[in-house]
């Protein structure tokens, strides 16, 4: 064998190395390549062993076709070993994959909770009413809380409500709200009449818990102002939500009261769900059950946000979310709502 002919035979086997090491679909196939083209037996072994037999000046330049030969090889093997490598992991990826949403113990979904479905269902029945759906925030100024609300700074009314203040600004000047009222004002603020408006959300009061108090509970709070609106309009409304939402049976009566912000206030009943107006234990046997206050929005509220009284009049009512929940379902204390004990929770 002369250096050319040495030369010719390593290109060919290199060739013959790619084609080989490229088809190998395995980690044993490309070993057996690697082996069949880089061995004992393989061409450049025979090159190899022919160098000591060679001319003295082409020694070296075998040599060197030798070294390049080996180096493509070794190139090659790792690549392919890299290729391989890799579609291996991803098998492996695709094949122990776990599908998380499978579930380990049957399929459990959650649901909402029992008040968040009081509180939609109110929601749909004043929407079917004609009435839109607003929110606002849960921290709020005196402004909104209180004084728009015709409780100027030291009114007396402001004890009905024993607030929990927020340290932030002056003292006493931010506060959880201690009602949905507020967001009367804020409704009243961005929008010109007419308003149909209902807000729910959570109020605040530093109160002490009992069964049917809590220190944060929901509210939903109604909102109308328009040319017209008389005292006969919110007892229309008030008994048509009664009927929608308890049933065409159950009926609604109003009884006098005070509010700062309306003028006449009313407090509102609804026929007791338990025993149907006959008289039990969850409603003092009075055949009713308190759901919350309502009246007509005083003229200084309407004045307090730029509405002219003497053009528009509406009405506004308020009542409790968490008590409606207890009462539909027979659930003795207020405080299962905020304990989130599934075993509880679920059954509603
Ligand atoms: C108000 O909060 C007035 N903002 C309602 C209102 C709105 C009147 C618009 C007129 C016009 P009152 O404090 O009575 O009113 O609360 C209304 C309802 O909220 C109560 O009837 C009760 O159902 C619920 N509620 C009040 N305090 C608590 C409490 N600590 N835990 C659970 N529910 C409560």
């Amino acid at each position: 064998m002369n250096a050319d002919q040495a030369r010719q035979l390593l290109e060919r086997a290199l060739d013959e190395a790619r084609e080989a090491i490229g088809s190998a679909a395995s980690l044993e196939d490309l070993e057996a390549a690697r082996r069949g083209f880089g061995g004992k037996r393989s061409p450049v072994s025979q090159v190899n062993e022919s160098i000591k037999s060679l001319a003295p000046e082409d020694r070296p330049v075998v040599g060197k076709a030798v070294s390049a030969y080996n180096a493509a090889l070794g190139d090659l093997v790792d690549a392919r070993r890299d290729e391989l490598q890799v579609s291996a992991r991803d098998a492996a990826r695709v094949r122990d994959a776990i599908d998380l949403t499978e579930g380990g113990h049957g399929r459990r979904r959650g649901h909402l909770h029992v008040v968040t479905q009081v509180q939609r269902e109110l929601e749909d029945v004043f929407v079917g009413l004609g009435f839109q759906v607003a929110e606002g925030p849960e921290v709020e100024t005196d402004w909104y809380n209180f004084e728009a609300l015709n409780m100027p700074p030291a009114h007396p009314a402001r004890s009905m409500w024993d607030t929990l203040y927020v340290r932030l600004g002056r003292p006493e000047q931010v506060m959880l709200r201690t009602h949905t009222s507020p967001v009367q004002i804020r409704v009243m603020e961005t929008r010109k009449p007419p308003i149909y408006t209902v807000m729910p959300g959570r109020a605040y009061r530093k109160e002490t818990l009992d069964a049917r108090h809590s220190p944060v509970f929901h509210q939903i709070e109604g909102l109308v102002v328009d040319r017209g609106i008389t005292f006969g309009d919110m007892a229309g409304t008030i008994e048509a939500f009664t009927r929608a939402y308890f049933g065409p049976d159950k009926t609604s009566r109003l009884r006098p009261s005070f509010f700062p912000f309306t003028e006449p206030s009313a407090e509102f009943e609804v026929t007791c769900t338990f025993c149907d107006g006959a008289g039990c234990s969850v409603c003092s046997r009075t055949g009713w059950i308190e759901l919350g206050g309502c009246g007509m929005v005083d003229p200084n509220v309407l004045r307090a946000v730029d509405i002219d009284p003497e053009e528009y009049s509406g009405f506004a009512f308020g009542f409790g979310l968490d008590r409606m929940a207890m009462d539909r379902h027979d659930i003795d204390h207020i405080k299962t709502f905020f304990e989130d004990d599934v075993r509880v929770l679920e059954q509603f």
